[in-house]
């Protein structure tokens, strides 16, 4: 039988999911077709996070992703995986996601504006890019495996 190639996003568990120990109760209802744990440099989180520079949270984001906790990025995929996730994830503010979307991720896991427990990519063309800014390999190929490893 032919293999079911299903569509793909880009997925974060940020640090205050996991000094909760709760990461693994997030991804119901997802393949994970890969993942690594991370301690991410202030480089790379400033690189990721690149298109918010010059807004007012852009430190307070990067620093936090960058500090205490490692972060575990995920490729995901179920159908409509990009809005499937964000879907499942809520709005980006957890107060808001808690009054607004209570079975969220976000309203479940997530604190505030800046500490909201989970980044999901926001397109198709997000998540190309964000999977290889994690994934990519020296020869261009995507990982269709499970990669735990603890350097980017
Ligand atoms: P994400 O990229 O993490 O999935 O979040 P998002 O699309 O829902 O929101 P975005 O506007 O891309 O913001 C990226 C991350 O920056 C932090 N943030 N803090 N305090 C604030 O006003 C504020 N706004 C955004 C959040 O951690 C957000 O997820
Ligand atoms: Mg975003």
């Amino acid at each position: 039988m032919p293999e079911v190639i299903l569509p793909r996003t880009f997925a974060m568990i940020k640090p205050d999911i996991i000094s909760s120990g709760r990461e693994e109760e997030v991804l119901n209802g997802f393949n994970i077709a890969a993942q690594k744990k991370i301690h991410l440099t202030i480089d790379e989180a400033k690189s990721f996070y690149k298109e918010h520079e010059g807004k007012p949270f852009y430190e307070t984001l990067t620093s936090w992703i960058s500090s205490c906790s490692p972060i575990i990025a995920l490729i995901l995929e179920k159908e409509d995986a990009v809005q499937a996730w964000r879907q499942a994830i809520g709005p980006t503010n957890s107060i808001k996601a808690k009054e607004e979307a209570p079975d969220s991720i976000r309203a479940m896991f997530g604190t505030d504006g800046s500490l909201n427990a989970v980044h999901g990519s926001d397109s198709l063309e997000s998540a190309e890019r964000e999977i290889n800014f994690f994934f990519s390999t020296p020869n261009g190929s995507q990982p269709h495996i499970l990669v735990t490893q603890d350097d980017i």
